[in-house]
């Protein structure tokens, strides 16, 4: 199929999806053409079968705000008509989805639009008052919409009002890339003594609760030796260092900022810390899983479907601090239960959520709707 993929640039787990979702389409055979106002993150150079088209952000004196939306349906509109896409299916519901169905429209009723909502999206900025109509238009005229979780599909017909039929598509895993090592980053690097490594990824943005983060491991460092790697950027972070020097431990949190090789990084953790407000998957936790890291996370969003209580992790309520702190000194005190919940992790990873297992889910939506 000639299929289009329309996605944010950035590093967040929306981008990071479509990526690899596209890249593993590419493999399997199909034409995937991206569209996004930069290359996306995670897209490597050159690969056969993968198309790039920018989206032009045209600036005016006039414009105190960019209308990019309609710049994004332009740009589709003339690709689909040049390459015949056979789909879009556009990644984060504001404003790709609305910007997919315009560009339908104008081709006169094709190509049918798959939207995927991916969690905040719904869960926090599609539910503003301010673009909670569009978005549930957008979803109610797309041809077939997916969720990442079971429970952000329940989120969208609660919050939204939204009734139609929604496909859940977990986010996936591709077990060669995330695996413990060997590695070519040395773990020594991190972790002079050998300590256990805990390890964070994300955009550092509030709903991440980053002091959370730094709250818990100031508790478990009070009571044993470990050291604690963060990766990504983001508004939270400055605080975060801060608080961290405030209370001593600045010199056993390393602050890596925006990384590529992610998995790299994930094959030398020894445990996955994931303390957010709200989570749709999880998929910074799954990549985890799959390089054999217990994740401590919280129990709220879709992370209860990645993440097995007591087999593969441990789940705490939001905010709890000192549940976190004693989940994480209990994995940080105890190699074998490291082990033991490191290997369920993998196996759950590689059995539930693998690429080849879930790439074909989309593939299917794609065959419905390019037939009906
Ligand atoms: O919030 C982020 O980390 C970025 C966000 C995005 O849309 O780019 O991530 C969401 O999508 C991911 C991929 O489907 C999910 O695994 C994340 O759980 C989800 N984030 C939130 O729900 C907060």
């Amino acid at each position: 199929m000639n299929i289009g993929i329309v996605c944010y640039p950035t590093h967040g787990g929306s981008g990071v999806v479509a990526s690899e979702l596209g890249l593993a389409l590419a493999d399997r055979g199909h034409n995937v053409h991206f569209f996004s106002t930069a290359r996306p993150f995670r897209l490597p150079g050159f690969k056969p079968n993968v198309f790039f088209h920018e989206v032009p952000v045209v600036h005016y004196s006039l414009f105190e705000h960019t209308p990019y939306t309609l710049t994004i349906s332009s740009t589709l509109y003339e690709a689909a008509e040049l390459h015949g896409l056979d789909v879009i299916h556009a990644h984060y519901a504001i404003p790709h989805a609305a910007a997919a169905l315009m560009a339908k429209q104008m081709g006169g009723g094709r190509p049918p639009i798959v939207t995927t909502l991916h969690g905040t999206d719904i869960t926090l900025v599609g539910s503003h008052p301010a673009y909670l109509p569009t978005v549930r238009w957008a979803i109610n005229e797309s041809d077939a919409v997916t969720a990442v979780s079971q429970h952000l599909a329940a989120e969208t017909h609660q919050r939204l009002g939204v009734t139609r039929e929604i496909d859940v598509v977990y986010n996936f895993v591709d077990g060669a890339i995330y695996r413990r090592q060997p590695c070519s980053v040395e773990r020594k690097l991190f972790s002079l003594a050998g300590e256990p490594l805990i390890m964070h990824i994300s955009n550092f943005r509030p709903v991440k609760r980053i002091g959370d983060l730094i709250e818990a491991f100031i508790k478990v460092r009070k009571q044993a030796k470990c050291r604690m790697l963060l990766v990504g950027d983001g508004p939270e972070r400055t605080r975060a260092e801060q608080d961290a020097r405030r209370a001593g431990v600045l010199g056993d949190v390393v602050f890596l900022g925006n990384q590529v090789a992610v998995n790299e990084l994930l094959g030398i953790a020894d445990i996955y810390f994931l303390p957010s407000e709200n989570e749709s998957f999880g998929l910074s936790a799954l990549e985890a899983m799959a390089s054999e890291a217990p994740v401590v996370a919280t129990k709220i969003g879709g992370l209860p479907e990645v993440v097995k209580e007591g087999e593969t992790g441990f789940l705490c309520d939001l905010g709890d601090t000192d549940t976190m702190a004693a989940r994480i000194l209990q994995l940080v005190e105890d190699g074998e239960l490291r082990r033991t919940m490191g290997q369920a992790a993998r196996r759950r990873a590689l059995t539930e959520f693998p690429q080849d297992k879930i790439v074909p889910q989309y593939e299917a939506v794609y065959s419905r709707i390019a037939k009906g």
